[in-house]
């Protein structure tokens, strides 16, 4: 694996993948980014890994996709883009991600953050969707999984003049669920993906998609996935494990079965 993603572990259940592009503050090249949805692929099939972190360096999480590529691509070349698998398998990891944002996540580098299941930011993190100042808009969920997740008018305050909100913004909004020091989000989204990890891990897996599913589908027909998903959980050796264990006071040894 080249080095532009390092990988460590996975250590207590836990795997993390850093963006090492410092030269040009991670954006993120097509190169990186299959590294990236590559090492999710090898994460997914790792019954080792629980869950994962995703993070940059103190000055950029990412600054956002490669400009020098994409300006070097023509509607053809966009068209025929490969970044755009890249990214589909990103979104579909179904292992949770834990984004620990620090400096800039802007672009691409904003829609990455977004992938990630839960946002830890460091106080200096800013982000934005920067790409109307380039002539362009968001192209990886800028415009759809923004709004979701901050509301309409701060999705569109972003999108239209391509200013970025900083940590404490991103928190009112929701976009994040933590801000702390800088030095401390990596340590902190690695704490909560270890916790995570020790939980039953089709539980998780379900619990993940099922929190998902509130974004595309009606209140009824999430309700009734949930259901659904609720009831496959039955049949797992782990649930009478985590029912078992509460009710003998002893801690549960979960075992993804
Ligand atoms: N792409 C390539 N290189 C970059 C990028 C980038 N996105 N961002 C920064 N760099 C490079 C700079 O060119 C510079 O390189 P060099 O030293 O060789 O000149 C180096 O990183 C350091 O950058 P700066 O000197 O500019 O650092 P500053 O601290 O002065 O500024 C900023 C930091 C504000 C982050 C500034 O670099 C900046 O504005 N960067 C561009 C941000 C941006 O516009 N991002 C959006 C890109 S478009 C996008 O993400 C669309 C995604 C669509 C995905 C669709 C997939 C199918």
């Amino acid at each position: 694996m080249p080095n532009n993603l390092l990988v460590e572990g996975p250590e207590q259940g836990v795997q993390v993948f850093t963006l090492n592009r410092p030269e040009a503050l991670n954006a993120l090249n097509t190169e990186l980014l299959e590294n990236l949805a590559k090492a999710l692929d090898d994460a997914e099939a790792d019954r080792e890994v629980g869950a994962v972190v995703i993070t940059g360096s103190q000055k950029a999480f990412a600054a956002g996709a490669d400009i020098n590529e994409m300006a070097a691509r023509d509607l053809v070349g966009i068209l025929e883009d490969p970044r755009v698998a890249h990214w589909e398998r990103i979104a579909r990891f179904t292992k949770p991600i834990i984004a620990a944002v620090n400096g800039f996540a802007l672009g691409g580098g904003c829609e990455l953050a977004m992938h990630a299941d839960i946002l830890i930011a460091g106080e200096n993190a800013r982000f934005g969707q920067p790409e109307i100042n380039l002539g362009i808009m968001p192209g990886a969920g800028g415009t759809q999984r923004l709004v979701r997740k901050v509301g309409e008018s701060l999705a569109m305050h972003m999108a239209l003049t391509g200013e970025p909100i900083n940590a404490k913004r991103a928190l009112q909004a929701g976009l994040v669920s933590e801000v702390c020091q800088p030095e401390l989000t990596v340590e902190k989204a690695i704490g909560i993906a270890r916790t995570i990890a020790r939980k039953a891990p089709i539980a998780v897996r379900l619990t993940k998609e099922s929190v998902r599913r509130a974004n595309d589908m009606n209140l009824a027909e999430g309700l009734r996935f949930e259901r659904h998903a609720f009831t496959v959980l039955a049949g797992t050796a782990d649930r009478q494990e985590g029912l078992d264990a509460f009710r003998e006071k002893r801690k549960p040894q979960f075992k993804g079965q």
